[in-house]
């Protein structure tokens, strides 16, 4: 007997539609539709493009045909404004616009309460940047973006938990939305509403249960990291690469906030205890300036560039908003004018891996964990020259793979609330091992040029 599922997984550079058929503990995944994902600016804010997403998603569940189960995930913090009619307000900001430029910093830390390392364009800023806008006035409902897709679908309203935990406004002990928190910042308790948690039945498309997964798409992608022990750590490689722990309990002390690492909420209780490294973010920039469409023949490129010639902090605020970013990179790395794309790749990929290495490295100390592998999941797996650059950057194996891991996380919860895959963690990670390809990188065993590049970036 088989089981078929819809995975619908959003992420910032491409939106996909993925069936999963669960049959004879084997489990096969087909990408039955793939679209864009582009922003659109228009009067002066970057928009996310939601019924163009909504298009994609529909014709996606067309084209999966008749399934048990239909699943959605998105990347984090975005959401819609509804009336109180149930109307979107207003067309989704996205992230990386300017209006919370200076919001973060006006607001006392919040760190104890929500855990959350402080990122700009937490849902938290974005709200208060918008508060004293006609159309937070008329707002009754906020919904993340896939809870808000998920209301297309059905007509039901709810927060999926592991992305409110991206709102910095539930509270990391409780699990709940943090009201004494939502008043003292001065907003409305009535557009926030009720918690449903992986695994709930939010309501029926077409006659099909649409069923609540780890809908911030870090959570379904961590819980399709294939690790077989406790001391692992990962790294969710795409737009952003998501870089840290699975843990029991927050870290919640003054090192870890200082340390810029968040305590967001996983499947089943975990913490994902990371930090949001940038991610191959400049590279997409980059490639949509040189209007680069091929990313092997430049990462072929990159392979014959000079290793760690040029090297930036990649955590610098400075690369977050979008535009220029090959100017932005030649300035803080000192690449020359001339320098070919294949040199720019070449410092981002020496950059980033630079930022894998510190990042699990202060994970594991702040956490008191020795991680003895790092896996690396997400469209970055398919980048050979990443994931080699950090297995030697963190002096750890890399297991690479699934690159639809994210797809994968949400697909597994939908078959576990249907009672045909085992209940823990465990077990759905050892379903992934063995029906998976995961590739194996041995870090090279010389620290030293690592060392001294973190040097160079004052890291
Ligand atoms: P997101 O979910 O954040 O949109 P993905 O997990 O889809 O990100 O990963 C997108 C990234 O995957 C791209 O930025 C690109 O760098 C990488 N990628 C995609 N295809 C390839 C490929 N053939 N070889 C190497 N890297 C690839
Ligand atoms: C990755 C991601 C990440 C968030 C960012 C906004 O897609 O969800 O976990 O911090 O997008």
């Amino acid at each position: 007997m088989s089981h078929r599922f819809a995975a619908v997984d959003l992420g910032a550079s491409s939106g996909r539609v993925v069936v999963g058929t669960f049959a004879d503990g084997a489990l096969a995944l087909d990408v039955v539709h793939r679209f864009a994902n582009e922003p659109v600016s228009a009067g002066g804010t970057l928009h996310w493009d939601i019924l163009s997403l909504y298009r994609g998603v529909l014709d996606g569940l067309h084209q999966a045909g008749p399934v048990d189960g239909i699943g959605i995930d998105s990347w984090a913090v975005d959401y819609g404004l509804l009336d109180s009619s149930g109307a979107l307000l207003g067309n989704p900001v996205h992230y990386r616009d300017a209006r919370t430029d200076g919001i973060a910093e006006r607001v006392s830390d919040l760190y104890t309460i929500s855990g959350l390392q402080r990122l700009p364009f937490n849902t938290v800023y974005q709200l208060l940047a918008a508060r004293d806008t006609p159309q937070y006035a008329a707002a009754r409902t906020m919904l993340m973006i896939p809870d808000l897709l998920a209301y297309w679908l059905t007509g039901e309203i709810g927060a999926e938990y592991t992305n409110a935990s991206t709102t910095g406004l539930l509270d990391v002990r409780t699990k709940d939305w943090s009201w004494p928190l939502i008043a003292d910042l001065g907003l409305r308790a009535e557009l926030f509403p009720p918690i449903r948690r992986p695994g709930d039945v939010i309501g029926h498309w077409q006659g099909t249960p649409v069923v609540a997964v780890g809908s911030h798409d870090t959570a379904s992608a961590v819980v399709a990291v294939p690790a077989a022990g406790r001391d692992f750590a990962y790294v969710s490689s795409g737009t952003w690469s998501l870089v840290g722990l699975e843990l029991a309990h927050p870290v919640l002390n003054d090192a870890s906030r200082e340390a810029d690492f968040t305590n967001e909420g996983g499947v089943d209780g975990t913490i994902r205890y990371l930090r949001n490294v940038m991610g191959l973010w400049p590279l997409q920039e980059c490639m949509r300036e040189w209007g680069a469409a091929d990313i092997t023949v430049l990462l072929a490129d990159a392979e014959r560039a000079a290793p760690l010639e040029y090297v930036v902090d990649l955590d610098d605020p400075l690369f977050l908003p979008p535009g220029d970013m090959a100017g932005r990179l030649r300035n803080a790395a000192g690449l020359p004018r001339d320098a070919t794309p294949g040199v720019v790749t070449r410092c981002i990929l020496d950059s980033l891996a630079l930022a894998h290495r510190r990042a699990v490295r202060r994970a594991g100390e702040l956490a008191y964990v020795t991680p003895e592998v790092v896996h690396l999941v997400g469209g970055g797996a398919r980048n050979e020259l990443l994931c080699r650059l950090t297995a030697d950057a963190t002096g750890l194996p890399v297991l690479a793979g699934p690159v639809e891991a994210t797809a994968l996380g949400n697909l597994l919860v939908q078959a576990r609330a249907a009672g045909i895959v085992p209940d823990s963690l465990d077990a759905l990670r050892a379903l992934v091992r063995q029906t998976q390809q995961i590739v194996r990188y041995e870090p090279c065993g010389d620290d030293a040029p690592w060392r001294a590049a973190a040097a160079r970036v004052g890291r």
